[in-house]
């Protein structure tokens, strides 16, 4: 743990009575003998939480002083609505902002326990899949450091997504019981329960619609307190948990009939067990559907009540208030506030949507079809009988609009709400758009290619509401404290400022020149190699030349991403090596990390593949130290925290066009590594900012990729081109790396040879010429080494508190607002 200031000092007002809370928490758990590294970490952590908890109650009164009638700030309040919060570990961060770590170590030792044991003890909190989740986590932060007014909405998932597990080279879900010990971070609030319907009808009531729901469940928050580092303000992550309004039917359990009794607070719990259900089967979509709808109403009635308790009225809500829909997921939300605003306030049509217009905002993260949420009409009527009708009245009154204003019925199909081909479906999409004043994409080519395609009609109609704000992430926890040793040589030649300010890496860019410090920078980077390469004996039994170079793709396992033209070069080479063993090879260690969605089997047979190809690989005795592959299991933000600092190239290799931003990409070059990547996402603005000259890029650009498709792409023609293609395909598909089994993997190999759709054929000979550029340099140690401390140099514009800083301005401020 690296602290960032404060740091803890005898004068730290802080730190006496930390001290004494942990002793207290220390001497109640050894009591039952129990002194031990998970006692260390439960009492380290609550002895944090107290102080935590006075920064919360803080926070909330500057904020309501701030937004008290007749006060000057015209600040907004954010909620952030997102399914995915990835937060991992959070007792190394909370000692780290509130400059403990020195003291807690200190009192630590004194009991005969070392901290390095009690961080290591606590459970990533893994509420989230990817990036997405993961920038929401870093956002959160950056809220803290920025001093906004925010509150992030989401989930409290009993087992977070799932932990993956390789089991004969195969990933198996198993649950992620990360509450198994009791959840020292958690602050329930019994105070705020809300009421969330599903089903049932709607009836007409004195001319005023109202929804009977057929089942209630009770939303109870549970917060998560997130600090600044550089002040004592917080933000806070509110989480959902659903319990039965009838928690048990005493009729049925006294006719004996238990599971009758419990079947309410079962069909609730059901909410929270797990991140994205399954959605191969009816009852996954629907319980995804019901999960949405549950985070939106909990969210939008918390929102609303804070508003009400403030200000006293609702008609400036859209002004104070701002919602922000981190993807589609919540989208229902701008439904719920109409229907809390119509039906439980009695405002007109009118008023609530224009409160609603001002309120909401929508960040998209993917331009992939078969990522766009579409809904079932019969599922949603079901369901959510009441917003369906709104929705149907929003579509209604927009289409009116958009003809007036002179969309033609092909348009007007185009942008309806509902998708009436095939099976009639509510696009959330159309939803979160229509009902937004702002709509961003994450990186400037993903937001062009936004307004060029997915919503080139909306885009036309309302200019004004499309904006780009290129992700970043957070500098405390991506280099401060999962870097520490190179924050060590940071702090040396920059001072401290870059942590608050990143821009300040820019004052590297000269010492790039000086021997030393790159000599510094480097050693840095071995000691984290071989962290990793320890990680990798631990976990796998393989043993890996620290000095080799660390090639390395961790993110989801996903066709788009292309981890499996890395496999195809980790096969070429194979082959190469082979042939020809006495050429001086730079030694490789291939990294790879990331789990596949549970119903997605392709991603899961590209799992496979890479562990049958490590097995034979790696235990190849003419290969020796030439080529290692190695696949580490159940990929999360601590091992990312591993994995980031050791890295020396980063693989971002995605088809151009496909990888809405990254965000992996940013901590990689931010730890020092070299980027091998496609003209995608934002690669495109990291390699502008370091220089394209020291970035490795290859492949085929979006325009080019859009017309070879418009041409008719045939991967033969590639294949037929290219020898070393060919064997590559034919050790795949005859059995070389599955014991013989011609059969695992003839699906893959005749989908890159009939389809591919992510142009994997196209780009594999530039891929392996670039990776040709990539040993020529790790050759030369020296100009490796200074173009590592350019890449540091050059992402000062990567920081989540730039972006949040952004998002301030072009969607939240009050400015953004529709007239
Ligand atoms: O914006 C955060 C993150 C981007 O960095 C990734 O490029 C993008 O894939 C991810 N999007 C999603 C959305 N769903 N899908 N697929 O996770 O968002």
């Amino acid at each position: 743990v690296t602290s960032s200031a404060p740091v803890a000092t005898p004068a730290n007002p802080l730190v006496p009575a930390f001290e004494a809370a942990l002793r207290r928490v220390l001497a109640q758990q050894g009591a039952e003998g129990s002194a031990t590294a998970p006692a260390a970490f439960s009492a380290a952590a609550l002895a944090c939480r107290e102080v935590l908890l006075q920064r919360w109650a803080d926070t909330q009164a500057q904020d309501a002083q701030a937004a008290a009638p007749g006060a000057v700030s015209t600040s907004r309040r954010v909620h952030y609505l997102s399914m995915e919060f990835l937060m991992g570990r959070a007792l190394g961060n909370a000692l780290a902002a509130l400059g403990l770590a020195p003291s807690v170590e200190a009192a630590l030792n004194n009991e005969s326990l070392s901290l390095g044991d009690a961080l290591e003890r606590e459970p990533d909190a893994a509420l989230g899949n990817g990036g997405l989740g993961r920038l929401a986590a870093c956002f959160l932060d950056s809220f803290a450091e920025l001093g906004l007014p925010a509150f992030g909405y989401g989930l409290r998932y009993r087992f977070g997504m799932f932990a993956q597990r390789i089991q004969d080279g195969r990933q198996a879900e198993v649950p992620d019981d990360w509450l198994r010990l009791a959840d020292p971070w958690d602050v329930p609030r019994p105070e705020l329960r809300y009421h969330v319907g599903f089903g049932g009808r709607v009836v007409t009531e004195g001319g005023a619609r109202r929804w009977v729901p057929a089942e209630r469940v009770v939303a109870e928050a549970h917060d998560f307190i997130v600090p600044a580092h550089h002040s004592q303000r917080v933000a806070t992550l509110r989480l959902w948990q659903a319990s039965s309004a009838e928690p048990i039917d005493l009729q049925a359990f006294c006719r004996g009939d238990h599971a009758a009794a419990g079947r309410h607070q079962l069909a609730a719990d059901t909410l929270n067990w797990v991140l994205y259900p399954d959605d191969s089967t009816e009852a996954g979509r629907l319980l995804r559907l019901k999960q949405e709808a549950f985070l939106v109403s909990a969210s939008v009635q918390d929102m609303v009540a804070r508003h009400l308790r403030q200000h006293g009225s609702l008609d400036k809500l859209g002004r104070f208030e701002a919602i922000h829909l981190n993807d589609t997921h919540p989208a229902l939300a701008p439904a719920e506030l109409m229907r809390v605003l119509l039906d439980h306030h009695g405002l007109n049509w009118d008023e609530a949507w224009q409160i609603t217009r001002e309120a909401v905002s929508y960040t998209n993260h993917t331009l992939m079809p078969e990522a766009l949420e579409t809904w079932p009409v019969r599922m949603v009527e079901a369901l959510l009988p009441r917003h369906l009708e709104l929705i149907y009245e929003i579509n209604h009154r927009y289409l009116q609009e958009a003809r007036a204003a002179g969309a033609d019925e092909g348009m007007v199909q185009r942008i309806s709400l509902i998708d009436e081909q095939g099976e009639r479906r509510v696009r959330m999409a159309s939803l979160a758009v229509v009902a937004s004043h702002r709509v961003n994409g994450v990186s400037a080519l993903h937001s062009e290619l936004m307004v060029q395609t997915l919503f080139a009609d909306y885009a036309r109609l309302h200019p004004e509401r499309f904006h780009n704000v290129t992700n970043g992430v957070t500098p405390r926890r991506w280099l401060a404290q999962a870097n520490p040793d190179l924050s060590t040589v940071l702090d040396k030649h920059l001072g401290t400022g870059w942590r608050q300010d990143l821009a300040q890496l820019q004052k590297l860019a000269p010492l790039a020149r000086k021997a030393k410090v790159v000599a510094e920078v480097q050693a840095a980077k071995r000691a984290n190699k071989l962290r990793l390469a320890e990680r990798i004996r631990r976990d796998l039994g393989l043993v890996v030349n620290p000095d080799s170079l660390f090639d390395v793709q961790v993110k989801r396992i996903h066709e788009y991403k292309r981890q499996l033209l890395n496999l195809l070069h980790v096969v070429a080479r194979y082959q190469a090596i082979i042939a020809n063993p006495d050429a001086a090879w730079v030694p490789r260690t291939v990294v790879l990390a990331g789990k596949a969605a549970s119903a997605y089997h392709a991603a899961k047979g590209i799992i496979a593949l890479a562990h049958d190809i490590a097995r034979v690989v790696n235990s190849d005795p003419r290969v020796g130290d030439k080529l290692k592959l190695a696949y580490l299991p159940n990929y999360g933000v601590s091992l990312a925290e591993i994995i980031m600092p050791a890295a020396d190239l980063s693989e971002q290799i995605s088809t151009a066009g496909t990888e809405a931003s990254g965000t992996g990409n940013m901590k990689f070059s931010l730890n020092g590594a070299l980027t091998i990547g496609t003209w995608d996402g934002a690669n495109i603005e990291m390699a502008q900012a370091v220089g394209e000259e020291h970035f490795f890029i290859f492949g085929l650009r979006t325009e080019a990729v859009d017309q070879l498709k418009a041409l008719g792409y045939d991967p033969r023609l590639y294949i037929e081109q290219d020898r070393r293609l060919q064997r590559v395909l034919a050790a795949i598909g005859d059995g070389t790396f599955s014991q013989g089994d011609a059969e695992r993997y003839r699906w893959l190999v005749d989908s890159l040879t009939q389809r591919d759709t992510y142009l994997l054929m196209a780009d594999f000979a530039d891929y392996l010429a670039a990776q040709e550029r990539v040993d020529a340099l790790y050759a030369d140690p020296a100009e490796w080494g200074r173009k590592a401390v350019l890449n540091i140099a050059g992402m000062g514009g990567f920081s989540s508190d730039r972006t949040v800083a952004e998002y301030v301005e072009r969607v939240w401020s009050a400015q953004s607002l529709p007239p």
